[in-house]
């Protein structure tokens, strides 16, 4: 029998215990209007982990989880970017690198319209935010009309699918492209070891690294790959971060992104219905992208989708997690579906010690099950593939997962991630989209996710 079927099943007890502790995660690490990923290690906004934290934060407070999304969104430039780093004045300049006078936005941005009022990165992650937004409304509908959250949300969030959909088009086949391995959230991951090659690391001593202070070396991208990231974001602040200027030798289609923009498209149009905006554009959109998803980034002999490299056109043979979250896609043929639940049970990605998703291959050539993004589990990408699999009707496998994340998400203090091989905590502990994503977990709908 596998570990999968020996789970013990939760108690309330459990249950209680867990929601108790991942509350008091999101109470410490809120930050006045927002929430810190971490204390230690990540002591600004973050963009993805806004969105994340905000579905789970609508449990305990409708109007944190609302306001949580509202200021990254005050922090939006003109050009529709949302920053994937929104600096905290409070904090000191070296707490985290790179800092605010590195990014320069409020300066280097300008030409593309950066908030003067404030310091931002300038480049962008995950499109999360519209599905976040759709959900924190769904929790508490009156209070939400009451505070017209919606209304003030939606032309921010349309402008910023716009901002992907148009300036970020950089292959032309109608998916948003990355310009920098932060973008798609998964840093580290062995899907960007080629791409990241042809790339000359920035001087070793023009930056200081800040999360060595927090975060175990052997656990952290390395010197090497930290010069590239350095190089490629000041390449892009140098060309003022304007897409029609840079030069982006470093561009790629990742699955990930793109099925969180379906998934966002597809919140768009509830939303859309809501606030008297056109829900059958959003529709179509959201079908668009599925289309071009599978057209461009799905590969039947890997079982899974690949990113695309758009500096040569080819597709990135590493198998990452990312592939696996375009589940979320309700519009999927179904042959793709059925492959992609294989996948999911095969060797590559079912840790049967944990029962959680490995962010890369467990029988790939880069595993490692310890360095980030190149092989532990981590939270959020476990929540993404348990909704995939519901969106799919896929509910006994979805209970998998869901158990695996309550588990483990208690067991290791909430941990940022985990060896996919054992469940031992690693990086930050105490971490805000771990907790929020357990207490959504633990928490009932009212319609199947
Ligand atoms: C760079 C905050 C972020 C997450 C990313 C994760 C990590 C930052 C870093 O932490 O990235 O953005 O310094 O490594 O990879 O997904 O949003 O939690």
């Amino acid at each position: 029998m596998t570990a999968l079927l020996d789970r013990p099943a939760r108690t309330a007890a459990a249950d209680l215990t867990l929601r108790r502790g991942a509350g008091r995660v999101l109470i410490d690490n809120w930050a006045g209007t927002s929430t810190v990923p971490s204390r230690t290690l990540y002591p600004h906004q973050w963009s993805w982990d806004s969105a994340f934290i905000a579905i789970g934060l609508r449990h305990l407070s409708a109007r944190r989880a609302q306001r949580e999304l509202e200021s990254l969104l005050a922090a939006q430039w003109g050009d529709g970017r949302i920053p994937h780093i929104v600096f905290n004045p409070a904090v000191p300049n070296g707490a985290y690198f790179p800092s605010p006078d590195f990014w320069r936005s409020s300066t280097a941005g300008a030409g593309v319209g950066a908030p003067a009022a404030l310091e931002t990165s300038g480049i962008v992650q995950p499109p999360v935010h519209a599905l976040a937004a759709w959900l924190v409304h769904r929790a508490h509908p009156a209070e939400s009309r009451r505070r017209g959250f919606l209304g003030r949300v939606y032309p921010r969030l349309v402008a910023w699918h716009r901002y992907l959909l148009d300036r970020r088009d950089l292959g032309g086949g109608g998916l948003a492209a990355v310009v920098h391995p932060w973008e798609p959230g998964m840093d580290n991951s062995p899907c960007w070891d080629g791409a990241l090659a042809r790339i000359a690391p920035a001087d070793r001593g023009s930056y200081r690294r800040a999360d060595l202070d927090h975060g175990h070396p052997a656990d952290r991208p390395t010197d090497l790959d930290y010069g590239r990231y350095v190089r490629l974001a000041v390449d892009y602040r140098d060309a003022g971060y304007d897409d029609r200027a840079a030069a982006h030798p470093f561009r790629l289609e990742d699955p990930c992104v793109n099925a969180l923009l379906i998934a966002s498209e597809l919140a768009l149009a509830e939303i859309a219905r809501c606030v008297d905006g056109d829900a059958a554009a959003h529709e179509a959109r959201a079908a668009r992208l599925t289309e071009a998803l599978v057209a461009r980034l799905w590969d039947a002999d890997a079982g899974l989708f690949l990113a695309r490299d758009l500096v040569d056109d080819t597709f990135v043979p590493a198998r990452s997690v990312a592939g696996l979250v375009p589940l979320l896609a309700p519009g999927l043929p179904g042959d793709v579906v059925e492959r992609l639940v294989a996948t999911l049970a095969g060797p590559s990605f079912r840790a049967t010690a944990t029962d959680l998703v490995p962010s890369y291959d467990l029988t790939g050539p880069a595993f490692d099950p310890t360095r980030y993004w190149r092989g532990p589990a981590w939270f959020n990408t476990a929540w993404l593939v348990e909704r995939g699999l519901r969106t799919h009707g896929l509910h006994a496998r979805a209970d998998r997962i869901r158990a695996a994340l309550l588990d483990t998400a208690g067991a290791s203090g909430f941990a940022e991630y985990v060896d996919p091989t054992t469940g031992a905590a690693r990086g930050a502990r105490s971490f805000s989209w771990t907790a929020a994503l357990a207490l959504d977990l633990l928490t009932p709908e009212e319609t199947p996710r």
